[in-house]
């Protein structure tokens, strides 16, 4: 069978373990073939950092697809994620109505936020516009912030427990069409995990580890990344559930281990063995 390739449309920042730094990495350990489509180059990430660099590539997207496009080439997913301008949700939609076939899983991770506040470089329009992109998914991976952004409600008034997390996954799957994957669900102060709707069964379900003390960045990243490899892998989507949060239990304990600065992510390199069938 041949390599399946996911085009994973994400920012590329130097240091700091988010985005491509962390999909190209995940997709490859997964036996998948990464094409990256960078929607911006950063010197970090953007969180817990200043004066890093912003190299916007708005411009060079379409002229990446176009060039894609001659070449014929198919992808078994779409995966998109942190985006550097307004212009980028069309030029990511024409992306998926240009490369979608019938096999093809869309996941769109609506990053703009955490912990309830909206990362810096992005404006009301491209919250809205990241609502509008998410509505073409298979699969989306909020996380509370982002569902709340997404459902136009304040951060507030979401809950963490079961019984929220099911509300907004049933909320945020367009009527049964789309499959949501909620992050930072926890049914109890020890433990943590995510909330899934799976579109194909019609079921929801809590998926929970034991909690490691602690924020960590770029584990949102990470647990798209590995979410999106198993699906494309052919698990269900449970099965991919638990795959991301085991791994992100591990990349959270190993990272409290090395005591490392938050800002420079999680420690996932070594543990990449793991995702390797
Ligand atoms: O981890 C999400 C993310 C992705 N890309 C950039 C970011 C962040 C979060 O801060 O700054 C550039």
């Amino acid at each position: 069978m041949p390599t399946p390739r996911v085009a994973a449309i994400h920012d590329m920042s130097g240091f700091g373990r988010c985005s491509l730094t962390v999909a190209i990495p995940v997709l490859s350990a997964m036996g998948l073939q990464c094409c990256p489509v960078p929607t911006a180059f950063l010197s970090t990430h953007t969180g817990e950092f200043e004066g890093f660099t912003f190299l916007d590539m708005t411009d060079e997207m379409p002229a990446i697809a176009a060039h894609w496009n001659t070449l014929g080439l198919h992808f078994q997913s779409i995966y998109s994620g942190f985006l550097g301008s307004e212009r980028q949700i069309h030029i990511v939609e024409d992306f998926i109505r240009t490369f979608h076939r019938k096999d093809t899983i869309v996941v769109v991770d609506p990053v703009m936020g955490d912990h309830g506040a909206v990362y810096k470089t992005y404006t009301p329009a491209m919250c809205a516009g990241m609502a509008h992109l998410a509505a073409q998914a298979d699969v989306i991976t909020p996380n509370l912030t982002e569902a709340a952004l997404l459902l136009n409600v304040p951060y507030h008034t979401l809950s963490a427990d079961e019984a929220g997390c099911r509300a907004i996954v049933e909320r945020l799957s367009l009527d049964g069409r789309r499959s949501v994957v909620l992050t930072g669900a926890s049914a109890s102060p020890e433990l943590t995990g995510a909330m899934y709707f799976d579109a194909k069964s019609g079921s929801s379900a809590m998926i929970q580890t034991s909690r490691v003390p602690g924020w960590f960045f770029g584990t949102g990243d990470v647990f798209a990344s590995v979410l999106t490899g198993a699906l494309v892998r052919g698990d269900s989507l449970d099965d991919a559930t638990r795959q991301a949060v085991d791994f992100i239990r591990l990349c959270a304990e190993r990272t409290v281990e090395q005591n490392l600065p938050l800002r420079e992510g999680v420690d996932f390199e070594p543990l990449l063995k793991h995702l390797i069938r």
